[in-house]
């Protein structure tokens, strides 16, 4: 996410460190880099005048001439001036106080929203509340059948019928106060560029179920073209957020940037993959500290939160204690942790990575690989290690589809893993007072 901006800053505040103290010709030429660095992230011009202005007036304010530490002051002003730039604080939805809450979901077409729909009301169940969605793209033939998919895959019940997307929109709320269901989130047909007809059908939908909130979904690889669609869309309709999707992509981050300060919008939830899972609140904290490199811990943590089991996870931690962790268990952990999403987002998390890491191709497939090899394994041979023999490791590489050699090199490091963590369980009176960590918090990364 944001990758080349992200090493750009790197570069920059790299440079900055091996400073001493800084005077204005100096300030001036990293602001000129910072500059060049947004635009390079295709972030909007006059955006990006406003945040070096600013940037600038703070660096200038803070007398960093005199300053012992100035690195660290620039990547706080920075730091400030992008959370800013990203709107603040994040969004909090306020619910109706006279249920259904209604959402109404617009964009250009493919921008996501039939998938952001269903991730968001995913998201509402994760709150407590009680989401119906609403098919009312008619547009596009199979348009209700792929938001039915994606409804049974959250468990949420999805209404539409073959009328008219304004009808399908009012019917829908009626629908929603009949059967109780406490928010109502409606897919609307995509338009491939402004258009006046389906605007008109939008803001005719938007009329008909005053929505309380409406978010517009924006491909966050568009860049600031971006920023133009929500302009327009935020005229007709009058937006409360955005959506940004894809931002799992090499986006740049214009669009990340520029959308709050043009259209004075804020970002609401970021789409971060094709997984359901993979969709959160917009924290524009932590995503400008994701940006300058400093890792995003929180959202790691909640990520973990929500995919482990923590029963699971306490078992897990007692075998690892009294060295009975087996290969079952490993299983059982790397399935929670596949839980999470792709690795390389799990990774750019991580605050301190070197740069090295997470460039590296992080294959998720090497996961499978492991899976493939422990499910290949008999109860009894997951168990005890100690058992597999020669004969027994072709067999198992045989039945998983790789070689002998993938087979061992599992084993080994298993065997390694398991050692260590005997040495853990037995180690010093102050390790085994503390207990291991929860395996949430150890990924072994
Ligand atoms: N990688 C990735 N793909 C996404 C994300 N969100 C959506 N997609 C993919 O983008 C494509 C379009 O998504 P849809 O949700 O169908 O978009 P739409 O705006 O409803 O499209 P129309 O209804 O045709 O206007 C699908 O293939 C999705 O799987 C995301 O956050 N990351
Ligand atoms: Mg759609």
């Amino acid at each position: 996410m944001f990758d080349a901006l992200s090493d750009r800053f790197e570069g920059i505040f790299k440079r900055l460190r091996g400073r001493g103290r800084l005077g204005e010709a100096e300030i001036d030429e990293v602001l000129r880099e910072i500059r060049v660095a947004l635009l390079e992230a295709d972030v909007n011009v006059r955006v990006a005048r406003t945040l070096i202005g600013r940037i600038k007036e703070q660096c200038l304010a803070a007398d960093l001439a005199k300053s012992l530490t100035p690195a660290q002051q620039v990547i706080k002003i920075v730091h400030d001036a992008l959370v800013d730039a990203l709107g603040g604080a994040n969004l909090k939805i306020t619910y109706a106080s006279k249920p259904p809450t209604v959402v109404l979901m617009a964009g250009l077409q493919g921008s996501g929203k039939t998938t952001a729909s269903a991730k968001l009301a995913r998201w509402f169940k994760q709150q407590g509340r009680h989401p119906l969605l609403v098919g009312a793209d008619l547009q596009r033939p199979a348009a209700v059948e792929q938001l039915r998919v994606l409804g049974k895959q959250v468990d949420v019940p999805v209404f539409s019928e073959p009328s008219s997307a304004v009808d399908v929109a009012g019917k829908g709320l009626d629908e929603a106060r009949r059967l109780g269901r406490d928010v109502l989130i409606v897919d609307t047909a995509g338009r491939l560029h402004i258009d006046a007809e389906l605007m008109d059908e939008v803001r005719r939908i938007s009329e008909s179920i005053r929505p309380d909130y409406t978010f517009l979904v924006v491909d966050a690889m568009t860049g600031q073209d971006a920023v133009n669609v929500a302009e327009s869309f935020n005229e007709t309709l009058s937006l409360d957020g955005v959506i940004l999707s894809k931002l799992d992509g090499d986006a740049r981050g214009g669009a990340a940037l520029s959308v709050k300060e043009v259209v004075g919008k804020p970002i609401a939830f970021a789409s971060v993959g094709e997984k359901i899972a993979d969709f959160e609140a917009f924290h524009p904290e932590r995503m400008a500290s994701r940006i300058l490199g400093m890792g995003d811990v929180l959202t790691l943590i909640e990520k973990a939160e929500e995919a482990f089991d923590q029963e699971e996870a306490e078992q897990a931690a007692a075998k690892l204690a009294k060295g009975q962790f087996t290969l079952e268990d490993f299983l059982a952990q790397m399935q929670q942790i596949k839980k999470m999403g792709p690795l390389q987002n799990i990774i750019g998390m991580l605050p301190g990575i070197p740069k090295e890491l997470k460039k590296a191709e992080i294959d998720d497939r090497e996961l499978a690989r492991v899976e493939a090899i422990i499910r290949s394994m008999t109860p009894q041979e997951r168990r005890d290690p100690s058992t597999i023999n020669g004969s027994r490791r072709l067999r198992i590489a045989n039945g998983s589809g790789m070689q002998t050699s993938d087979v061992n090199q599992l084993l080994k490091q298993f065997k390694e893993v398991s050692k260590m963590m005997k040495m853990f369980g037995k180690g010093p009176k102050g390790m085994r007072g503390k207990g291991p960590q929860l395996p949430s918090m150890d990924l072994g990364i």
